[in-house]
């Protein structure tokens, strides 16, 4: 039997190798079921929020909770890396010549980065516990892409509290965390959950250019730029097409408001998120020349590859059509006869809005 003192110290050894793997914060949180966590859940797929997010709604009887995806798992440790911004991200907005690629998606794939740093400290985690008498214990890593609710998890674990937009918040970092966790059989002392520290604060629901909050906490996705831009795979529905202005991958606009964020500088930000001088303010008018071939090359080790050419050609047109650009009439022009359906009508509705422009 190991002892609490021998627990904790392993977990401040842990917590000085989260550190040195890149990671800003780190707490732990039960792996038992939260009864108004999984309501919510259930409450967001019932109404079709996640629209086409057919995954959301395929695995949410995993999702629920961490002991339904592995029953064995006592504990979560939640992990955040911080991609603090160095500039605002808003400042593009004024120039529609040029693109806005989300923050989080100007430097390398957070997906590679995270899950590597995971399976790293998972391995040390392992070792560590063998050797301190803890036996052999299980460990699962997860970012993003399991059904997992990392969210109101890292909230559990002390990392910081959900915003009235969703997202987690911490007093330190701000809005620009990634989060990993790592599920385990060991059972760690848990930290308090952070508080709701929002207060009567309402910025990011009134810069919304969509309006995709339906309530404070909940979050329409059918009407958010981020998957209509991301996940979406048809036509841009018309009413949404204005207000994407000069977004052509996620959103930041939420995030971007929050005072809480003048606590987080981009010191704060592991390296690997730096933004890739191509991809900080590019010229539309080059993204809409990209072919396949030029995309694969330019978006390699990006996230934005996983959306795939065609994808990412329909989101340029709709920022040229919003660009009250005549320039980019001729490379508007020439997409209205690709052979890919969604690009062709994309190009057709930007060619309309430029043509309208001219006398
Ligand atoms: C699906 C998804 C999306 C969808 C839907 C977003 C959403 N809010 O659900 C879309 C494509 C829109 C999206 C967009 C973005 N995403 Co996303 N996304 C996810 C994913 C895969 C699942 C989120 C989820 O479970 N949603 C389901 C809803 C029900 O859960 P929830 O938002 O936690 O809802 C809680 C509250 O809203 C509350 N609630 C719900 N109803 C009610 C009702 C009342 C009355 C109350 C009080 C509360 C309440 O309870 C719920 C449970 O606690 C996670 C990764 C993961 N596996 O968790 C990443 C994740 C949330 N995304 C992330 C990021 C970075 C983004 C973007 C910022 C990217 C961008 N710049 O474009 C935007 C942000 C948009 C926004 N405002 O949320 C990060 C967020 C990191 C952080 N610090 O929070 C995550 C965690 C990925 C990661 N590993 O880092 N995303
Ligand atoms: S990411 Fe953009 S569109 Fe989505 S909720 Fe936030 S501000 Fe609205
Ligand atoms: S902008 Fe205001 S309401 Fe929104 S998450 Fe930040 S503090 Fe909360």
């Amino acid at each position: 039997m190991v002892n609490d003192a021998v627990t904790l110290g392993l977990m401040a050894d842990f917590g000085r190798e989260a550190k040195q793997q890149g990671f800003a914060v780190l707490g732990t949180a039960s792996a038992c079921e939260d009864a108004a966590r999984a309501m919510h859940l259930e409450n967001w797929l019932e109404s079709g929020m996640h629209g086409s997010m057919a995954w959301m709604a395929e695995r949410a009887h995993h999702r629920r909770s961490p002991q339904a995806l592995w029953p064995e798992a006592r504990s979560v440790i939640c992990l955040g890396m911080s991609y603090a911004p160095a500039l605002d991200p808003l400042l593009l907005e004024a120039r529609p010549d040029l693109a806005r690629i989300s923050a989080y998606a100007q430097g390398a794939d957070y997906h590679d980065v995270v899950k590597k740093a995971l399976k790293r400290l998972a391995r040390w985690l392992v070792a560590e516990a063998s050797s301190g008498g803890h036996g052999e214990i299980g460990v699962k890593v997860f970012t993003d892409t399991a059904p997992v609710m990392e969210k109101p998890l890292a909230q559990a674990a002390g990392l910081g509290w959900q915003g009235k937009h969703t997202n987690l918040v911490s007093r330190e970092y701000g809005s620009w965390l990634f989060l990993g966790e790592i599920y385990t059989t060991l059972d760690l002392p848990q930290n308090a959950p952070e508080p709701d520290n929002c207060g009567s604060c309402k910025a990011c629901q009134d810069a919304c250019p969509t309006d995709a909050f339906p309530a404070p906490y909940q979050l329409n996705a059918r009407r958010c730029i981020s998957y209509l831009t991301i996940e979406h795979k048809g036509a841009i529905p018309h009413e949404f097409r204005k207000a994407m202005g000069n977004r052509i991958y996620g959103c930041d606009d939420c995030l971007a408001v929050c005072p809480w964020n003048k606590f987080a500088t981009a010191a704060h930000g592991h390296r690997a998120f730096l933004p890739r001088a191509e991809l900080a303010a590019p010229e539309l008018a080059d993204l809409l020349t990209l072919d396949e071939a030029a995309f694969r090359k330019l978006f390699s080790g990006s996230p934005i590859k996983r959306i795939g050419h065609g994808r990412f050609i329909r989101n340029c047109l709709i920022a040229a059509g919003n660009s009250g650009q005549p320039q980019l009439i001729p490379l508007v022009e020439k997409l209205r006869g690709d052979a890919d359906p969604i690009v062709a009508e994309a190009a057709g509705w930007a060619a309309g809005e430029l043509g309208a422009l001219k006398p």
